[in-house]
């Protein structure tokens, strides 16, 4: 049996790298494919999806590795890494999407970078408004990262963020995800969502998550979606996703605090050190995640 890393799904083929040889080689899965749980007996059905190691033979996938994470949106497996891609224009840069994504990549406790693209589109003044605004992401541990693929700006500051990592490019669709890939190396000409001068017609988006091999690791371009649901959040998830407010939480009066309008809230009592949106998103979050709880 080879081990392999799958790379790419199209329509039931999946594109593996053999571990041992490097190999690319087309599979198909197993019909009876199982789920291997190295460390409990626990075995389950799964599908494979970017990013997992499969055990194959004779170009069939038999088995899955158990993973050290999964994301849905985008589908990818064993991630070091997830680099939020928001443009700050076209479309406009939206903070409540930026909190959204990152609840959902915190929840599975994965590592986040956020990078704003397009900066070629903003005014001197409507760029510093923005970065003044996002220093607060960077006071609280994100690292955020200024580039324009159009113009070649900032785009060498990202090179060393990919080394020996599995990176997963998420964000929405037209942020600039498959554009920042080929400024970071022009050899992976991924396809963008230009309108093609040589058909005159149509839109080229990316359609499925794809692992690109870069600097002994691999960087995902993965098709974007503009927004995420809370269906499967309990409000501790919201409570611990929020790491800032999660530090905070110690020094509130209740130890269930929702920091909404319990007596003796550290949270509340900090709002003046809080970007104002980052509260009122989190406001947000708890009516949606209390209102799925109804159904
Ligand atoms: N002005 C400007 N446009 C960009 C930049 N990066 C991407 N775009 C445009 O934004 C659109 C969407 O880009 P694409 O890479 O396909 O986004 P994706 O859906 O996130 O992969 C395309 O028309 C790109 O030409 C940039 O840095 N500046
Ligand atoms: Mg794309
Ligand atoms: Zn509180």
């Amino acid at each position: 049996m080879n081990k392999g890393l799958v790379l790419k799904i199209t329509g039931g083929n999946y594109t593996i790298k053999d571990l041992e040889t490097n190999d690319i080689i087309m599979a198909k899965a197993s019909g009876k494919l199982r789920y291997v749980r190295v460390a409990s007996d626990k075995i389950i059905t799964v599908s494979p999806k970017a990013g997992d190691i499969v055990n194959y033979e004779n170009n069939y996938i038999l088995s899955v590795n158990e993973r050290k994470n999964s994301l849905r949106r985008p589908d990818c497996a064993n991630i070091d890494q997830v680099v939020l891609i928001f443009s700050c224009k076209e479309p406009d840069f939206s903070f409540n999407l930026l909190d959204n994504f990152i609840l959902h990549i915190e929840k599975e406790k994965i590592n986040i970078k956020i990078v704003i693209t397009k900066i070629d589109l903003l005014s001197k003044n409507e760029l510093d408004d923005l970065k003044n605004k996002l220093s607060y992401y960077e006071k609280i541990g994100y690292n955020v990262y200024y580039t324009s693929s159009k113009v070649n700006n900032g785009i060498d500051v990202l090179k060393p963020l990919f080394e020996n990592k599995i990176s997963v490019l998420s964000g929405q669709t037209g942020a600039g995800k498959s554009s920042l890939l080929n400024a970071i190396d022009p050899n992976y000409k991924q396809e963008t969502n230009e309108i093609s001068r040589a058909l005159g017609r149509g839109k080229h988006t990316t359609r499925t998550t794809e692992l690109l091999e870069y600097d002994n690791g691999y960087i995902a371009d993965t098709p974007g979606f503009s927004s995420l649901d809370f269906l499967d959040f309990e409000i501790d998830d919201l409570k611990e996703g929020f790491i800032d407010f999660y530090k905070l939480s110690s020094g509130c009066r209740y130890s269930d605090c929702n920091h909404i309008n319990e007596p003796d809230c550290n949270v509340k009592n900090n709002l003046d050190n809080i970007l104002k949106s980052r509260y009122e998103n989190y406001l947000k979050f708890y009516d949606e995640i209390k209102k799925n709880k109804k159904y």
